[in-house]
């Protein structure tokens, strides 16, 4: 069992804790893994394949997270725009997550890791969905990294949607207009209860935030690379983090 992922063990210290600060690593990072249908092409691949290869880059993504500590990771893994690609590739991509945890939930249990997601759970159909909340109830007590699958997510979906949240508890009586701030605004969102993400890390060089945590992004650090989602790496990670830790944040200040 173990033998089956023996980059999870934390014998050894990896690079990074040598050469950078632990103290100062990023508590949560989100990612848009972008660019699996280019890396495909460029091989003479189907897009699928590019896909495929994302998955495991996922796994290995998760491992640098864990041995970073990091203690939330956010992946984009399907946005609700993403309905509007061919159905045989939506399909494809639908049978990732059970893919993905059929042979990778022993390796997180062990690590410690929760997984949970944000985004229209219910939009996803129903063999996504029994294996996601399996993976969710098997790992809800571990108290490792928090692995956050963004699924069927939108942002302005998002926002809309917690607008009508609190018009509803309004109609009953449950918020007043003067609570509202903020920080009750926040607990409406998916992301209710986790910290706004330090670092976005988005590869395939698009620059742009493609409907994602648009409210939660307002202080994040960008980070973005020519690298393609199945290229990315831990030495990629790495050099993300060390980029994040030369910048000061100031939140506005001076
Ligand atoms: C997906 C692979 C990564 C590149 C981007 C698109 C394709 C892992 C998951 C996953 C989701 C939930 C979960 C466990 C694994 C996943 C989708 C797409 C929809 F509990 N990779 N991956 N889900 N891709």
């Amino acid at each position: 069992m173990s033998m089956k992922f023996p980059f999870f063990k934390r014998k050894k210290p990896t690079q990074l804790q040598n050469d950078c600060d632990l103290l100062n690593v990023p508590e949560h990072v989100a990612i848009i893994m972008d660019g699996n249908g280019r890396w495909a092409k460029q091989k003479g691949l189907p897009r699928v394949a590019g896909h495929k290869e994302g998955m495991d880059v996922v796994s290995n993504t998760v491992k640098a997270a864990v041995n970073f500590d990091i203690k939330i990771l956010t992946l984009f893994a399907f946005s609700t725009e993403n309905w509007k690609r061919p159905k045989p590739e939506v399909e494809f991509i639908m049978r990732l997550p059970k893919d993905f945890l059929h042979t990778y939930l022993p390796g997180l249990i062990e690590n410690n890791v929760r997984i949970d997601t944000i985004g229209d759970f219910n939009g996803l159909p129903d063999y996504t969905k029994e294996a996601i909340q399996y993976a969710k109830d098997q790992t809800k007590d571990n108290d490792g990294l928090l692995l956050n699958f963004a699924l069927n997510y939108g942002s302005r979906y998002e926002i809309m949607r917690a607008i009508k949240l609190i018009m509803s508890d309004a109609d009953l009586s449950k918020i007043s207009v003067d609570e509202i701030d903020e920080s009750t605004f926040s607990e409406y969102l998916y992301t209710n209860g986790i910290s706004d993400p330090d670092l976005l890390i988005r590869t395939s060089g698009e620059m742009r935030l493609s409907n994602f945590l648009l409210w939660q992004l307002a202080y994040t650090e960008f980070w973005f690379t020519d690298v393609l989602w199945p290229d990315f790496s831990e030495e990629i990670f790495k050099q993300a983090l060390l980029d994040y830790q030369q910048r000061k944040r100031r939140y506005g200040g001076i």
